[in-house]
C-alpha cells in the first residue's frame, strides 16, 4: 500500500453558511452578472469578452459544459448561459501552476485543501511526475513521460491489467484515437464517465427502442404539446434548455416536472435575452409539479398509466392503438402486469398529491406529441434501467415516437460524452466496430468485454489491474466509495492523468503518477500554419465542428490526440500497422479514417462544418427491425423495494449551482438559497423535529451496507421543501457513503441517488 499520508476528501471545515429563501426564478439579470464576474475574475475582461463571443457560434468552439444542442439560429450576442461562462472561466483562467508550485506544496499538503481551493489554483502547464516514495511532483520532459508510460505498460502480464478511463469532454478525434490505441494494446478496459451517468439510459433505450440515444431534435421542443421532465435540474445543469422550454410554453405546450425538489429553473425562467426576461416577470415554466419521493418514479408512472388505461377503456382514443399494433410488442403483458398493482399502493409509495396526478393524466389523455426528458434523478438507482423503460412504456402507449414534437430525451451530461461512445469509448464489444477497425487499420481488436467503472475499481483494488490512465476527469472523486476507490488507485504501479486542471485524482495516486497537461476546448490548437478543429456530438445526435480560439495558457501544452499518439508511438515504436504520430497530428486524416470505421460518419470532413449533421437514428424513422419481432418493446418493470426502517432516510447526492461535477466553481447554491457552504444536508422540517434537529445543526451521515459502515462527517442541516424521509446533499462530498458494490441492474451505474442513511447529531 501507498505510504503517502494524503486526505481523500480534503478539508471538512465549514465556510460560513447563509440560508435565504429559495429563488422563484432562474437566470435573469443576476445570471448575466454572475457569469461575467466569474469570467472577468479568471480571464480578465478582454479574454472573457472574446471567449464568450465565440462560444457555441458556428465558427467558434463548443461550450465545455453540458451537451445541450445549439439552436439553428444562434444569438449573435450571447449563445451561452451562466454555467457555460463559469465553465469557460474555469478552463481558460490565466492562473497557472508549475513545478515551483509543486516543489513548495507536497501532494500530502494539497490533499488537505478543499476541492474548491484545489481547483482555483490554475491550469497545469508542464508534464509532471510523482516518483515512488516522493510526495512532490517534479517536472519531466514529454518524451520521458511517454517512455515511462510505455515501459510500465510493457511490464504488464496482460493488457487487461491496464485501465483506460475517459471523461466526456474529449473530442471525437481524441476519443477515437484513444479507443484505437487501447484496442491495439489488446484490451477493452475502457470505463467512462457514462458508466456513472447515462448508462442506464443507453441500456434501457437500446433494449426497448434499438438505439441507446434519445430520439428528439431541438426543434421538437417547439412543437411538443407536453414535455415531462423527470429527475433533472435544467436551471443549473442545462440552462439553455430553459429557452427551448420557454418556446414550447409560448407555443401552447404544457410542462410537467417530476422531482422531489421544486427546482427554480422549472418554476420560472427569465430569459436574459428577452425584454420579458429582463424587465418583466419572465415565463412560468412547469405547469404541474409532481413532488415524487426519491426513486418512486416507477410507482408514479404506473399510476399515471393505469389511470390513462381506465380512460382508454371508455374512450378508446387515449392510447394510440394503431401505433401499438403496428410498432410494438408486449402490450397485453403490460396491461396484465399493471393489474397486479393496486392504485392506493402506488399512490402511497410515490407520495404525490392525487389531485396533481389527475391533472397530469387529463393532459396526457388528450395529447400525443409528448417528449419525456430525464437525467440523473432516474439513472442513478438500483432500478435505473427500469425507470427509463417505464418512461418508454408511456411514450409507446401514446404513440409519441417518430413524429415531430415527440420522443425520448435523455439529457446528457458532459459536452461530448455521447460522441465519445459513438466513436468507440466502451467497455463492451461491438463486433461491427471491430470488423471496421480490422478492415481500416489492419489489426484485430480484442473480442473479450472489458471492465466498466465499478469493475475497474474492484480490479485495481484486488491487484488485478496495475496501470490506470484517465483521459480527463477526476476518477477518485467522481466514482463511488471514495475510500475504496482511493485504495484501488493507490494499489496501482502507475496512474496517469491527461488533464487541464489539478484535481484530487492527481493526489491520490499509484506508486508513480504522471500528469500530462493538455489544451482546453477553448484554446487555439495550432500546428504549423493550421489552426486545427475537431468534432463533437451533442445530446441530440448532431455532430459538428469546434475550434478553439483563445491563446493557450502555455506553449508547452499538447492536444489530447497528440498526447495519445505519442504514448502509442512510445509503446509500439514502429512495430504496428497504425502510423500513430501521423494520425494524431492530422485530424483531417483521422476523420477520413473515422468515416471508414464509424457508422454515419461518411463525409464528416465536409458535413461537420457549418452547424453539422445528424447521425442516423432508427427511432426517428420508426425502424425497429433490430429488435425481437422487429418491434419496439413494452417492459414490465418491478417496483423498487425501499422499505426504510425507522430512523433511515433516502439520500440523493446532487449538484449545487456552483459546480461542474467535481469542479467546484464557488460555494453558493443560489437557486436553492444556500450560500457559502457545501457541507449541508437538505431535510424536511418534520423529520428535523423528529430527530431533534434545528436549522444549521451539525450532523454526520452514515450508510451501512453489507455490514460495513461508511460515514460522511460534519454537515449542516438545512430545512427544505423535500418529501419526508428524503434528504439531499452534494456530491462529491457524499461519495464516501456510496458502496462500490451497489449499482444499477444491467447498467452498473452507482446508486448515487438512493443511498439509505441514518443521521447522527454531533
Ligand atoms: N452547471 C453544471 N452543468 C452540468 C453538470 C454540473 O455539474 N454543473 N454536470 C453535467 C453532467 S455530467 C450531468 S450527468 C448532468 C446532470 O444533470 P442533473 O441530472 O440535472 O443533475 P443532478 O444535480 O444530479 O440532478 C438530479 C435532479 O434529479 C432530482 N432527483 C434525484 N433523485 C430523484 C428521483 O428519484 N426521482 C426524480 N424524479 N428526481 C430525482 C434531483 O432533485 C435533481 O433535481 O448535468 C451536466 N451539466
Ligand atoms: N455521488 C455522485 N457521484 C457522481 C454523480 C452524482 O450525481 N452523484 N454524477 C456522476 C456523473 S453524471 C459523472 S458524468 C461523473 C463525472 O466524472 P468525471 O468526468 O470523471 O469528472 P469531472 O469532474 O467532470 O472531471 C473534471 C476534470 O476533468 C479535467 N478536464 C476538464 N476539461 C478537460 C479537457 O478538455 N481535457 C482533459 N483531458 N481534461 C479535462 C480537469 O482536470 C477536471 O479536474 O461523476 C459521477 N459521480
Ligand atoms: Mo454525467
Amino acid at each position: 500500500m501507498n505510504k503517502r499520508n494524503v486526505s481523500i476528501t480534503g478539508s471538512t471545515e465549514f465556510t460560513g453558511i447563509r440560508i435565504e429563501e429559495q429563488a422563484d426564478y432562474a437566470a435573469g439579470v443576476p445570471a448575466v452578472k454572475i457569469a461575467l464576474q466569474h469570467a472577468f475574475k479568471e480571464m480578465g475582461v478582454v479574454k472573457s469578452m472574446s471567449g464568450l463571443a465565440q462560444m457555441n457560434q458556428k465558427e467558434g468552439f463548443d461550450c465545455p459544459s453540458c451537451a445541450w444542442p445549439d439552436p439553428e439560429k444562434r444569438s449573435k450576442i450571447a449563445e451561452y448561459c451562466e454555467n457555460g461562462a463559469k465553465a469557460l472561466a474555469d478552463e481558460a483562467t490565466n492562473k497557472t501552476i508549475d513545478k515551483a508550485f509543486f516543489a513548495k506544496h507536497s501532494v500530502e499538503e494539497i490533499s488537505k485543501w478543499s476541492d474548491y481551493e484545489i481547483g482555483k489554483k490554475g491550469r497545469l502547464i508542464e508534464p509532471l511526475i510523482l516518483k515512488p516514495g516522493s510526495v512532490h511532483y517534479e517536472s519531466i520532459s514529454w518524451q520521458e513521460a511517454f517512455d515511462t508510460i510505455a515501459e510500465n505498460l510493457h511490464t504488464l502480464a496482460s493488457p487487461d491489467e491496464a485501465i483506460f478511463y475517459t471523461s466526456g469532454r474529449s473530442s471525437n478525434e481524441a476519443a477515437f484515437l484513444y479507443g484505437l490505441f487501447v484496442r491495439a494494446l489488446g484490451t477493452n478496459n475502457m470505463p467512462d464517465c457514462s458508466n456513472m451517468c447515462h448508462e442506464s439510459s443507453g441500456v434501457a433505450l437500446g433494449e426497448t427502442l434499438g438505439i441507446g440515444k434519445g430520439s428528439v431534435k431541438l426543434e421538437d421542443f417547439y412543437e411538443a404539446e407536453v414535455v415531462m421532465i423527470l429527475g433533472q435540474n435544467p436551471g443549473t445543469n442545462h440552462p439553455r434548455m430553459l429557452s427551448a422550454l420557454e418556446k414550447c410554453k409560448n407555443n401552447g405546450g404544457t410542462i410537467i416536472s417530476v422531482n422531489p425538489l421544486e427546482e427554480a429553473g422549472l418554476v420560472r425562467f427569465k430569459n436574459p435575452q428577452s425584454v420579458n426576461g429582463v424587465l418583466l416577470s419572465g415565463t412560468a415554466i412547469a405547469d404541474i409539479h409532481l413532488q415524487v419521493k426519491i426513486n418512486q418514479d416507477i410507482a408514479l408512472l404506473k399510476l399515471i398509466i393505469k389511470k390513462l388505461k381506465a380512460l382508454d377503456a371508455i374512450n378508446k382514443n387515449v392510447f394510440d392503438h394503431d401505433f401499438i399494433k403496428r410498432y410494438t410488442q408486449g402490450y397485453e403483458n403490460l396491461l396484465k402486469d399493471l393489474d397486479s398493482y393496486p392504485e392506493e399502493e402506488l399512490l402511497s409509495l410515490c407520495g404525490v398529491n392525487e389531485k396533481y396526478i389527475n391533472e397530469v393524466v387529463d393532459v396526457l389523455a388528450k395529447k400525443n406529441k409528448i417528449i419525456i426528458c430525464w437525467a440523473m434523478g432516474l439513472t442513478q438507482h438500483k432500478n435505473g434501467v427500469n425507470n427509463i423503460k417505464e418512461c418508454v412504456n408511456l411514450l409507446l402507449l401514446k404513440g409519441s415516437l417518430g413524429k415531430p414534437g415527440a420522443g425520448t430525451c435523455p439529457v446528457r451530461g458532459h459536452s461530448n460524452v455521447q460522441g465519445d461512445r459513438t466513436v468507440g469509448i466502451m467497455h463492451f464489444v461491438s463486433e461491427e466496430l471491430n470488423i471496421a477497425i480490422k478492415n481500416t487499420f489492419g489489426f484485430t481488436p480484442p473480442d473479450k468485454a472489458g471492465l466498466d467503472t465499478v469493475h475497474s475499481i474492484k480490479a485495481m483494488h484486488e491487484g488485478k489491474a496495475k496501470v490506470f490512465m484517465g483521459l480527463g476527469g477526476n476518477f477518485l472523486s467522481a466514482a463511488s466509495d471514495t475510500a475504496y476507490t482511493a485504495e484501488a488507485l493507490q494499489a496501482c504501479n502507475l496512474t496517469v492523468q491527461i488533464s487541464t486542471k489539478l484535481n484530487r485524482t492527481h493526489l491520490i495516486t499509484g506508486k508513480t503518477a504522471i500528469i500530462l497537461p493538455t489544451l482546453g476546448r477553448s484554446e487555439l490548437d495550432q500546428k504549423g500554419d493550421e489552426s486545427r478543429s475537431f468534432t463533437v456530438e451533442n445530446s441530440m445526435g448532431k455532430v459538428h465542428r469546434s475550434k478553439g480560439m483563445l491563446q493557450p495558457v502555455s506553449d508547452n501544452l499538447k492536444s489530447e490526440p497528440e498526447i495519445i499518439g505519442n504514448i502509442a508511438q512510445a509503446y509500439f515504436k514502429d512495430q504496428h500497422p497504425v502510423s500513430w504520430k501521423l494520425l494524431s497530428e492530422d485530424y483531417h486524416l483521422m476523420r477520413e479514417k473515422m468515416e471508414q470505421v464509424i457508422k454515419g460518419f461518411k463525409n464528416i470532413n465536409d458535413k461537420s462544418k457549418d452547424g453539422g449533421f445528424y447521425l442516423p437514428n432508427n427511432v426517428r424513422n420508426l425502424d425497429f427491425s433490430k429488435l425481437p419481432q422487429g418491434k419496439a418493446q413494452f417492459s414490465c418493470c418491478e417496483l423498487p423495494d425501499h422499505a426504510l426502517k425507522s430512523g433511515e432516510f433516502m439520500l440523493m447526492t446532487i449538484r449545487s449551482h456552483d459546480q461542474f461535477n467535481t469542479t467546484i466553481y464557488g460555494l453558493d447554491d443560489r437557486y436553492r438559497g444556500i450560500y457559502n457552504e457545501r457541507r449541508i444536508v437538505m431535510m424536511n422540517t418534520s423529520d428535523m423535529q423528529r430527530l431533534g434537529l434545528e436549522k444549521k445543526s451539525v450532523v454526520n451521515l452514515i450508510s451501512k451496507y453489507d455490514g460495513k459502515e461508511r460515514k460522511a462527517i460534519k454537515f449542516l442541516v438545512v430545512p427544505y421543501n423535500i418529501p419526508q424521509g428524503n434528504v439531499a446533499a452534494y456530491f462529491p462530498e457524499t461519495n464516501v457513503l456510496v458502496p462500490y458494490n451497489h449499482y444499477a441492474d444491467k447498467s452498473n451505474t452507482p446508486i448515487s441517488k438512493s443511498i439509505v442513511i441514518t443521521i447522527e447529531k454531533v
